[in-house]
């Protein structure tokens, strides 16, 4: 047991609290054989409602017994032999059986019963997969450059950090219970391109590119770190910069400092104010800093004036030529992020045939194709599945980034996911737009689907409609991205689902240039 769960032991408790002391999250890792042969219903209730989420095994209220999995995919990357076995995972459970792409570019799996447990962990572990750590006070997916390495501008390849980062907080996948009891969730993100790609303000530690000189005078490239960013329902925040500044080869010790400073210190008596900027405002940033600093054997370099992120955030769908001469990747638009298994053997099979058996997620649930190369490109076009994902999608369908929602979420006060794809179709059917606008949704305030970040946020909630409780949203707007990147904020409070197709309408015209279509009898 950490010293952090010692202590928790000595003031009062919160249920999340209590079950940790009482038994680490990880024991359930040597226990999922008994779990699949007693089935979930005989289970002990917190191992399966909560224990379990150490593993990645999320059980859902809203489909007792078919159960969620959430994955680990560092910087967004996985093989196409790794894309087939999930697909084959879900395969198996037919209609209950889907895929998620995920606003941290990482997967979840949907219909997993608790009886083939111990096969899915054997066959991620022979293609190098894990779940381990992907849910509750743990660090989650860690975000980077999905054009790592691609991007003939960016300064720095993100993809074996995020790799050492996540190696050195999950032991390599295998679980690690020096960070596996956190007061609360953690979220990391790193870039190394100009267009802060990740969202860093949104996370609660984050690394983003700044040169420094050395005692030469010469131009070193590091990092920046941001600290507290979060969403919860009570309280958002935008990352504040610590004034700190490391070198790549110190990012993997100043997250364990930050991490072990957190796990030793953050507050764990409400749950409500447990993440890392509850701290930070209680400590003041400078205490923060040196508790940080005091971990780490080099000193703490001062942050650099000016960071490097000075570009437009993009969205990478469509064709880009890569840094390797004859290369290109593509964007294909996977609306909502949800995919079912035919999806997943289908990307599986073009990423072998026209590239290099690589898949990438990004933060806008949408995958990346990269290393096909300039002669391929013709016969590529020509894919079925590019009619289904596409490459060139309508303006408003392009940047809809939605949450789970309530076809699977408990928490949500909304459905989510198919509402958004049908409001975007029935707006674009009325109105031409002359740019993309991001319209995110979110079922509740948790914000997973990250509305704060939009041009147009949809967070739900209860509503009124004449007198009786309707499905409904908040509405938020001003959220930008990229260089200048800042929090958008709620605009509107409480509109009926049903009315909101007029609502978004007028936002449209009035703020992002779309026009009325004029509609010409046949
Ligand atoms: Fe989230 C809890 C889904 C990204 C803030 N989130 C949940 C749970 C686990 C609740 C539950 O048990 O049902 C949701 C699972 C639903 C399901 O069946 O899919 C859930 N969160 C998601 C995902 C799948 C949304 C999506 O459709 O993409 C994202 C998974 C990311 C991943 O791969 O790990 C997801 N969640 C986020 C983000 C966005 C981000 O990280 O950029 C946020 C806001 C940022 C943040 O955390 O600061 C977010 N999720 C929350 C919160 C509020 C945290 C808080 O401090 O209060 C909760 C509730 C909680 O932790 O108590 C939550
Ligand atoms: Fe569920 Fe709410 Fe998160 Fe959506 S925002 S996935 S409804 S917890």
């Amino acid at each position: 047991m950490t010293d952090a769960a010692t202590t928790t032991t000595k003031i009062s408790l919160n249920k999340f609290e209590k079950l940790k002391s009482e038994k680490d999250g990880l024991a359930v890792k040597a226990e999922i054989e008994k779990f699949a042969s007693l089935g979930w219903e005989a289970m002990d209730e917190t191992d399966r409602d909560y224990r379990l989420k150490w593993v990645g095994v999320f059980f859902r209220p809203v489909t007792p017994g078919k159960f969620m999995m959430r994955l680990r995919l560092p910087n967004g990357i996985l093989t196409s032999a790794q894309m087939r076995v999930l697909g084959e995972v879900i395969q198996r459970y037919g209609d209950d059986g889907s895929a998620d792409i995920t606003t941290r570019q990482n997967m979840q799996l949907r219909g997993i019963r608790i009886e083939d447990l111990p096969e899915i962990f054997h066959r991620f572990q022979a293609v190098g997969l894990t779940s381990v750590q992907s849910g509750m006070d743990n660090v989650r997916n860690i975000t980077g450059d999905a054009v790592a390495g691609l991007d003939a501008e960016e300064l720095f390849d993100t993809r074996e950090i995020v790799q050492q980062i996540q190696d050195m907080i999950t032991n390599s996948g295998q679980g690690n219970s020096e960070f596996s009891n956190l007061p609360r969730k953690f979220n990391i993100a790193i870039t190394g391109g100009r267009d802060n790609s990740v969202h860093a303000e949104i996370n609660d530690l984050a690394f983003v590119p700044a040169f420094n000189h050395n005692e030469d005078g010469e131009k070193i490239l590091g990092f920046n770190i941001l600290v507290g960013g979060f969403f919860s329902a009570k309280r958002c925040d935008a990352a504040i910069p610590l004034n700190a500044w490391v070198p790549p080869e110190d990012v993997v010790a100043a997250c364990r400092a930050i991490l072990e400073v957190y796990r030793d210190n953050g507050l764990r008596a409400n749950r409500q104010k447990s993440r890392l900027m509850w701290l930070i405002d209680e400590w003041g940033v400078d205490k923060f800093r040196q508790a940080v600093a005091q971990k780490l054997v080099k000193s703490l370099l001062p942050a650099v004036a000016d960071d490097e992120i000075n570009w437009e955030k993009r969205d990478h769908i469509g064709v880009y030529k890569q840094k390797q001469p004859g290369l290109n990747y593509v964007g294909l638009h996977i609306p909502v992020g949800r995919f079912y298994a035919e999806d997943m053997f289908e990307i599986a099979r073009i990423a072998e045939v026209y590239g290099s058996s690589e898949i990438r997620l990004t933060v806008e649930q949408n995958v990346i194709i990269p290393n096909i190369s300039d002669s391929r490109l013709a016969s590529f076009y020509t894919e079925a599945i590019l009619q289904k994902f596409g490459i060139n999608p309508s303006l408003l369908t392009r940047s809809l980034v939605s949450c789970t929602g309530a076809q699977f979420c408990n928490f949500a006060m909304i459905e989510t996911k198919q509402r958004a794809i049908a409001m975007m179709a029935a707006l674009e059917s009325e109105l031409e737009l002359t740019r993309p606008v991001r319209i995110h949704w979110t079922g509740c305030p948790n914000s997973c689907g990250q509305p704060q970040v939009a041009d147009i946020g949809l967070m739900g909630t209860k509503a009124r409609k004449n007198g009786k409780p309707v499905e409904g949203v908040d509405i938020y707007m001003g959220g930008t991205v990229g260089k200048h990147a800042s929090l958008g904020t709620c605009v509107t409070k409480g509109v009926p689902c049903e009315d909101l197709q007029p609502v978004l309408r007028d936002l449209l015209i009035q703020h992002f240039g779309a026009k009325p279509k004029v509609l010409v009898n046949s």
